[in-house]
């Protein structure tokens, strides 16, 4: 990955969220207002033209707060929209917002296949509905050094792969992002092995902990952040959360990954958060936290070891990078 010098967002530019957004929430409100939905889980659409143009920014209902949410305070929703890695649009940091503002999300249909006994094609509204929408609010360390915290809405990714009955055989989880190159301008350029591709061990995309994102504090996951369905895997660095998920296909060998195969002496398949393992040209110690000035130390699997460290009992973690 680039590394810029972390000249990242003054806080006084900051905008908390509520101001920043109010113009748009009374909108979408409003639209909203119209849709009186029985039981909850919806994601309140259709119901105006706008909002199926431009799905983000709408308010997602019938959300349950998760018990595995940190208390530590959330990054703004503009630190989170606007300090981003989303190659297929720039490797800037701060230009993916903008690029990708009419991105489009619907129809959206994600292919469940490979090692299963019931593949299918599911539109991204009926994977809304599998399980109630809970929010998840998560550490997000990146592999360049940096950090945010995160209050994500979305569903067990283990709530999915049990519709699909996956077969004994199936060992591994691979992803895929939409190959988009008419939307992605650097779809068309040589800056990656396009389309995009990431993958887990079974048990890991079982666990508890991996979501599938698809809101954003109360509202449709933005754009930049990867909508309509974006990977978080919170013990893990960052790039191991695919976004604009298209493709999920389970096999029995270990999946290419793509930035495994840009340097695989930097990027393992695991790439769990682990600050006694250093980068070959930086250390994993510490990290910033995007609007702090003072790092901070680095956690072991980015402070899930509770809940996670089992996975890997066994494992050389020095190795197994
Ligand atoms: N498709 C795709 N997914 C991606 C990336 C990308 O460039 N393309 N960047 C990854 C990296 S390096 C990080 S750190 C996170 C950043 O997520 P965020 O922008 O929501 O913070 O997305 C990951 N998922
Ligand atoms: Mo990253």
């Amino acid at each position: 990955m680039l590394i810029k010098k972390p000249s990242d967002i003054p806080s006084s530019e900051i905008t908390p969220k509520p101001s920043y957004l109010s113009r748009r929430k009374f909108m979408a409100g409003a639209i909203a207002a119209g849709a009186a939905l029985a039981g909850g889980f919806y994601l309140r659409e259709h119901m105006d033209s706008e909002a199926t143009v431009q799905a983000a920014g709408v308010k997602l209902s019938g959300i349950v707060k998760s018990p595995f949410s940190t208390s530590e305070t959330p990054n703004s929703f503009k630190d989170i929209t606007n300090y981003n890695n989303y190659y297929e649009f720039s490797t800037d940091k701060y230009e993916p917002n903008g690029l990708s503002k009419d991105f489009r999300t619907r129809p959206w249909t994600v292919s469940i296949e490979g090692m299963v006994k019931k593949p299918k094609k599911l539109d991204i509204d009926t994977i809304l509905k599998l399980s109630p929408l809970e929010e998840r609010i998560y550490r997000h360390r990146c592999v360049e050094g940096w950090s945010m915290v995160i209050p994500w809405v979305g569903i067990p990714l283990s709530a999915l792969i049990k519709q699909a009955e996956p077969l004994p055989s199936a060992k591994f989880v691979a992803f895929q992002t939409i190959s988009a190159p008419d939307q992605m301008p650097n779809q068309k350029r040589d800056v990656l092995d396009w389309p995009y591709v990431e993958g887990l061990r079974m048990d890991e995309a079982m666990h508890p902990l991996a979501i599938l994102a698809v809101g954003l504090y109360d509202e449709v996951l933005p754009n930049v952040d990867g909508a309509p369905l974006r990977l978080v895997v919170p013990w893990k660095y960052g790039f191991k959360s695919i976004k604009a998920i298209v493709k999920i296909s389970f096999t029995d060998s270990m999946p290419p990954t793509t930035w495994n195969r840009m340097a695989a002496n930097e990027y393992g398949f695991y790439s769990n958060v682990n600050p006694q393992k250093d980068h070959p040209r930086w250390s994993q110690a510490s990290e910033r936290r995007i609007g702090e000035f003072r790092k901070r130390p680095t956690l072991m699997f980015n402070g899930y070891a509770d809940q996670v460290a089992g996975l890997y009992s066994g494992l050389d973690l020095n190795k197994n990078y």
